[in-house]
């Protein structure tokens, strides 16, 4: 699959430092996590762990994903903005071009880990958590082995039928974490309710990019536009759907531990500096 066969300077950097960042994040996302996991009581720290543990698969998938837009796009004159006043731009240079094979493997591990994560958290009774993995790994699979030929698709028709399939698992998934976060918000805390309803917000509004990034042909934008938008749609939506996503469940998960345990907070008061008291956030 060729793909864009030249990218202006600006859109390369563009494409370049969105995936540079998200590799930043992603490794910096999983050191805190790891860290910060004795903060909160054993039973939640399988979530942190498996938190972590997505933002590390990503963080080696966004090392491949950049190592091959790099020997993809080679640029043409003498690395400058501007060459004679000719504006530098990057041609394709090998037949393969850029892998967008890498996301959705990525995807296929990281997706069923955040979905374990986000069950993982709540807590729940063994059994409602083993069926709910049933109905949402299976769908999880689906999405993304559906979309994957769309997304090597050069026309449109193609790219849409292939979207629509994957979109039936989607909402499928949405509505199935929609319902049990729901239900499972009535037997919370305060804060917690608070964080899980913000939790479902984030959820709802980072997973909701990526069809959109991959329609953008079908909303008539085209070509390299197309291209550089999806690349950067993806990135921040994976940084949020997995780093920001991360630090609200480790965020719950505290907040869960000091709700189940008071001696918890008591030991954590003791251990810590002078300036105790106002620890408990
Ligand atoms: C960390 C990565 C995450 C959370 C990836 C999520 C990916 C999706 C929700 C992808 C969904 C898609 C559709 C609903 C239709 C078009 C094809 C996909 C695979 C982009």
């Amino acid at each position: 699959m060729p793909g864009v066969l030249e990218l202006t300077y600006g859109q390369h950097s563009t494409v370049y430092n969105s995936i540079s960042f998200a590799l930043a994040s992603m490794l910096a996302t999983f050191i805190f996590l790891l860290v910060v996991m004795p903060r909160v009581l054993p039973r939640y720290r399988q979530a942190l762990a498996v938190s972590a543990l997505v933002c590390f698969v990503a963080a080696y998938h966004y090392w491949r994903i950049g190592n091959s837009f790099t020997d993809a796009y080679v640029a043409v004159g003498d690395g400058t903005p501007s060459v004679d006043g000719v504006e530098q731009v990057y041609q394709l240079v090998n037949g393969e071009g850029f892998n967008e094979g890498y996301r959705y493997v990525d995807w296929l591990l990281t997706v069923p880990l955040l979905l374990f994560e986000t069950i993982a958290v709540l807590a729940l009774a063994a059994m409602v958590r083993r069926s709910l993995m049933m109905k949402l790994i299976p769908a999880a699979f689906l999405m993304i082995a559906l979309g994957y030929p769309g997304e090597l698709a050069t026309d449109n028709m193609t790219r849409g039928i292939w979207g629509a399939l994957s979109s039936i698992p989607f909402a499928y998934i949405l509505y199935v974490l929609w319902v049990e976060l729901g239900k499972s918000m009535v037997t919370q805390p305060e804060q917690v309710r608070k964080d899980l309803r913000g939790l479902r917000l984030l959820l709802l509004a980072t997973w909701g990019v990526y069809p959109i990034a991959y329609l953008l042909p079908q909303l008539g934008i085209d070509g390299a536009d197309s291209f550089v938008y999806r690349q950067v749609g993806y990135s921040i939506a994976d940084v949020l759907a997995k780093c920001l996503f991360g630090l609200l469940i480790y965020k719950i998960a505290r907040e869960k531990s000091f709700a189940d345990d008071e001696s918890f907070a008591v030991q954590e008061i003791k251990e810590a500096p002078s300036s105790a008291g106002k620890t408990a956030s």
